[in-house]
């Protein structure tokens, strides 16, 4: 019974479980004062200074001599690229330029998979927006830099304090010859569950006035039909339509029969009748092989006929070859990371493939030198997030087995850990791929791969079999995701949902067969802003506290409770998300000077003084100087 109200805990709801956040904290603040930003912003990091953050406790810490991160200087004003086109001929003129060019296109999947799939998804804004200029003037060649959605747009306002808009806002502004790109789940939003039509279309609308160029749009389920919604709203923006098959299984395995060449070749062409400029190919758990890729490519390309993004990650160490293979078969556009953030469970080295097609007929074009200076700088903001490092420090040929997307493998793991089970994660590997096959061998990716996870954990913690889970004698309390996956709230699968395990976990009760969001009333979307605004006007005098502009209306669209516990939260501590990474974690040193620039222009300079004595009340005095002047602030010691 622990196991199961763990796992339907709203911390396991999502890929991003690690800790607990400052949700703790609320209650040191119940004074209504209005205060500054100035002072919320002292009051976090003499909290943070006293108590520490929660995500860092036991976690390694970066060394005590580490730098603030220090960006290559942008060389010239930045030159057209991708994002101009874009602007002036529109998203099908994008598509021919891309199947016209002899070189191969990268994406740079740093600012967004790189850090979701290495560092549990926690890097700052400040630390991408400082990068950014450098990306425009020196890599204007770049086809687009990922930077938006998947697991980033819940995690900044649910463990970072930020909010993922501006995040959007300031690298776009920065950017303004690249082509922005970001991964949405199609009527999963940036979400783990279906949301109403009307709800999709107007995040789609927002993510595209705010600043995304390329949208990668997937289903967990390849499920073309639920893709349509998000893909038809994408077009109607006038933006990239990404449209794109998640590959799983092994094309070359004749047991493997389900996912063939003519599975994918169909879908391919469904995506394009359906409007897609270009096709995504995306291996989120990297088990396309080389040699699977070169067929694969090769047959997309012809018999689709759209230009292909490639999308792969290095978990098993091959993926390298595999890019390679596929730049052979006639790829337009490939994903990779900064060396700094690539390998593993992310995507290959950026570098390295820039200097394998060197000299061939395929040469990117990038400068090497402009990467290698970026890659110093990503090199340092890693160092800076070591708490959140997972340890994985090998390629993983076990991948062939579980499938784990690179996105989930560390989490899974924290989960197991959590729950006990990290020396038993060779079984939980095993329970994954066994939970696979019970539910017909389906794709997994977010949010089909979190209810095999799901799956997996309550198999090893209750000991029990794939047999012993499919024997209708045997009673099992089937973790919530997997109850409502095969109700089928999120789709449908290939080939449909095994009939013995629809019947065990159904009870009989009939499932829905058709598209999730065709029955799922719409949302009244002004009466939600309405209600929001009133909800956050509750006991506070400060309008600004209660403003509710489009943004934040899509944000609580897609996380009700995790926008309304951030708004809190943004209530006490203010713009904390100007502050250095350092400080927002580890808080500061006495003696220490920062600065932390709250708006364009607006800077705060701050030095902790020093930190006095606990007080008899368990109060802590912390002295700092804020622009020169003098400022004490009294926090609760917790540690
Ligand atoms: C730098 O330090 O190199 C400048 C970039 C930092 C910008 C900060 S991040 C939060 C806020 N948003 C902005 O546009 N400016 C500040
Ligand atoms: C996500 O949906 O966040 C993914 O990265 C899937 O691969
Ligand atoms: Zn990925």
């Amino acid at each position: 019974a622990f196991v199961e109200n763990l796992l339907k805990h709203p911390t396991f709801l999502d890929d991003t479980y690690t800790t607990k956040f400052i949700d703790t904290t609320p209650e040191l603040f119940n004074f209504r004062a209005r205060r500054d930003r100035a002072t919320k912003i002292l009051t976090y990091i003499a909290d943070i200074t006293v108590n520490g953050h929660p995500e860092t406790a036991g976690r390694p810490r970066p060394a005590d001599d580490l730098r603030e991160a220090k960006p290559p200087l942008a060389k010239a004003a930045p030159a057209p690229g991708t994002r101009n086109l874009l602007e002036e001929k529109g998203p099908q003129a994008v598509a021919d330029w891309m199947a016209a060019q002899k070189r191969v296109l990268i994406t740079d999947t740093t600012m967004r998979d790189g850090h979701q799939s290495l560092l549990a998804t926690r890097m700052r804004s400040i630390d991408m927006i400082r990068a950014t200029p450098a990306y425009a003037a020196n890599l204007p060649g770049l086809f687009s830099v990922e930077c938006w959605g998947g697991a980033t747009f819940d995690v900044a306002y649910r463990f970072l304090q930020e909010c993922p808009w501006q995040r959007l806002r300031d690298i776009r502004e920065r950017l303004p010859n690249v082509m922005t790109q970001m991964l949405l789940r199609a009527s999963n939003g940036v979400g783990y569950t279906n949301y109403p039509d009307n709800v999709v279309q107007a995040f789609v609308k927002q993510a595209a006035e705010t600043g995304v160029d390329v949208f990668r749009v997937f289903d967990s389920l390849n499920w073309v039909e639920n893709m349509r919604v998000a893909m038809d709203a994408v077009i109607e923006a006038n933006k990239v339509c990404e449209g794109t098959i998640c590959y799983t299984g092994d094309l070359l395995d004749p047991d493997r029969a389900k996912y063939d060449l003519n599975y994918y070749v169909s879908m391919g062409k469904e995506l394009r009748e359906a409007g897609a400029h270009v096709l995504g190919l995306k291996d989120m758990a990297g088990l396309l092989k080389p040699a699977s890729a070169r067929i694969l490519i090769k047959a997309l390309k012809e018999e689709v006929g759209l230009p292909i993004h490639f999308h792969t990650h290095d978990t098993s160490g091959i993926a390298g070859a595999t890019v390679l293979a596929a730049c052979d078969a006639g790829v337009d556009a490939v994903d990779a990371a900064m060396d700094a953030f690539s390998g593993g469970t992310s995507q290959p080295c950026l570098g390295s493939i820039v200097e394998a097609l060197k000299h061939t007929d395929r040469d990117t074009g990038l400068d090497i030198g402009a990467i290698r200076a970026l890659s110093n700088y990503w090199e340092q903001v890693r160092a800076h997030y070591c708490a959140f490092e997972s340890g994985t420090a090998s390629p993983a040929s076990e991948v062939y087995l579980h499938e784990m997307p690179g996105g989930q493998f560390t989490n899974l793991k924290a989960q197991a850990r959590s729950l006990g089970l990290e020396e038993r994660w060779s079984e939980v590997a095993q329970a994954y791929a066994d939970a696979n096959r019970m539910f017909g061998d389906i794709v997994k990716v977010t949010p089909s791969s979190k209810v095999v996870g799901d799956m997996a954990l309550m198999m090893v913690a209750q000991g029990l079999t794939r047999a012993q889970v499919e024997d209708p004698a045997v009673e099992v309390s089937f973790p919530d995701s997997v109850v409502d996956m095969l109700k089928g709230n999120l789709g449908q699968p290939h080939g449909g949902w095994p009939q013995p395990i629809l019947k065990k976990v159904l009870k009989g009760e009939t499932p829905s067969t058709d598209r999730p969001g065709a029955h799922l009333p719409a949302v009244d979307i002004e009466a939600v802003r309405a209600k929001l605004a009133t909800e956050l006007a509750q006991g506070d005098d400060d309008p600004q506290e209660a403003a509710v502009d489009d943004e934040d209306l899509n944000g609580y669209l897609m996380y009700p409770k995790v926008f309304t516990d951030y708004r809190a939260r943004h209530k006490l501590y203010g713009p904390v998300r100007a502050l250095p990474t350092r400080t927002f974690f580890y808080g500061m040193q006495s003696g220490e000077e920062i600065t932390a620039e709250i708006d364009p222009g607006k800077t705060l300079e701050l030095r902790l003084q020093a930190v006095g004595e606990t007080g008899d009340d368990g109060d802590v005095k912390v002295f700092f100087e804020l622009n020169g002047q003098p400022r004490v602030i009294r926090v609760a010691n917790r540690a």
